[in-house]
């Protein structure tokens, strides 16, 4: 039975691709494996049938047989381990891989997501910019880490896993912003493996939704 995913019906990335079901659609093509996306609703994720899916009451989702997934992260590893092409088979540089999968989910994305809701929901605050000082230099902080150690790789690791998978579709969320921009190599990374075939594929099929839901509008 082909597995099935949950994505935004009408996510507000406008088609950016930002949104969490981005990942796993890149991992399933990546494997070269089939997959459905059923489309969700605000409303239909806080139902019964989603929250059993999910009990925080997001997408991404994985449902494969018996199995009911939830995070991104999960979903990706899930699907890596089961099909070739995204984790390396000796054991110490499969676990290297796993790992930058936990750095870009935690160490990495977290001063970006707080960023990022501080430029949401706090722009009209008095001390909105003092604050913007202080986020932009934790996620500089994080960048110039990364920076240092991707250094000319093409790779985190040599060659391409769910470790860059993650770490491109968490730095995919500074945008065209100038943080990423003041990292040649790191915006050369994302651009490597937003070229990627499986990227393309995984672009396109979520531009579909978008453009399908704002033709409905
Ligand atoms: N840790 C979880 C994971 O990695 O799977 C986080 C999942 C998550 O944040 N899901 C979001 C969601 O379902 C969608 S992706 N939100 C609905 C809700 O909480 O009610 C996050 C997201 C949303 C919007 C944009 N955007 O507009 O650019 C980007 C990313």
């Amino acid at each position: 039975m082909t597995a099935t995913i949950t994505a935004f019906e009408s996510s507000p990335d406008e088609g950016q691709g930002l949104a969490r079901d981005m990942p796993v659609r890149w991992a399933f093509h990546e494997v070269g494996a089939p997959f459905d996306v059923r489309l969700v609703s605000f409303a239909e994720m806080k139902e019964a049938r989603h929250r059993a899916l999910n009990p925080f009451m997001q997408i991404p989702t994985l449902e494969d047989g018996d199995l009911a997934l939830f995070e991104s992260g999960a979903i990706v590893l899930r699907i890596a381990e089961r099909r070739g092409g995204l984790l390396p088979d000796d054991p110490d540089a499969r676990s290297r891989a796993i790992g930058w999968m936990f750095a870009a989910l935690t160490t990495v994305q977290q001063p970006i997501l707080d960023r990022e809701s501080t430029v949401l929901v706090e722009s009209d605050k008095s001390w909105f910019h003092e604050r913007m000082v202080d986020l932009d230099d934790r996620v500089r902080q994080r960048l110039d880490q990364l920076s240092v150690r991707l250094g000319e790789g093409e790779w985190l690791e040599g060659t391409f896993s769910a470790g860059d998978l993650m770490m491109i579709t968490v730095l995919r969320r500074l945008g065209d912003t100038e943080l990423l921009a003041a990292y040649p190599n790191l915006s050369e990374y994302v651009r490597r493996g937003e070229s990627r075939p499986a990227f393309r594929r995984a672009f396109d099929g979520q531009w579909a939704v978008f453009t399908a839901s704002a033709e409905g509008r």
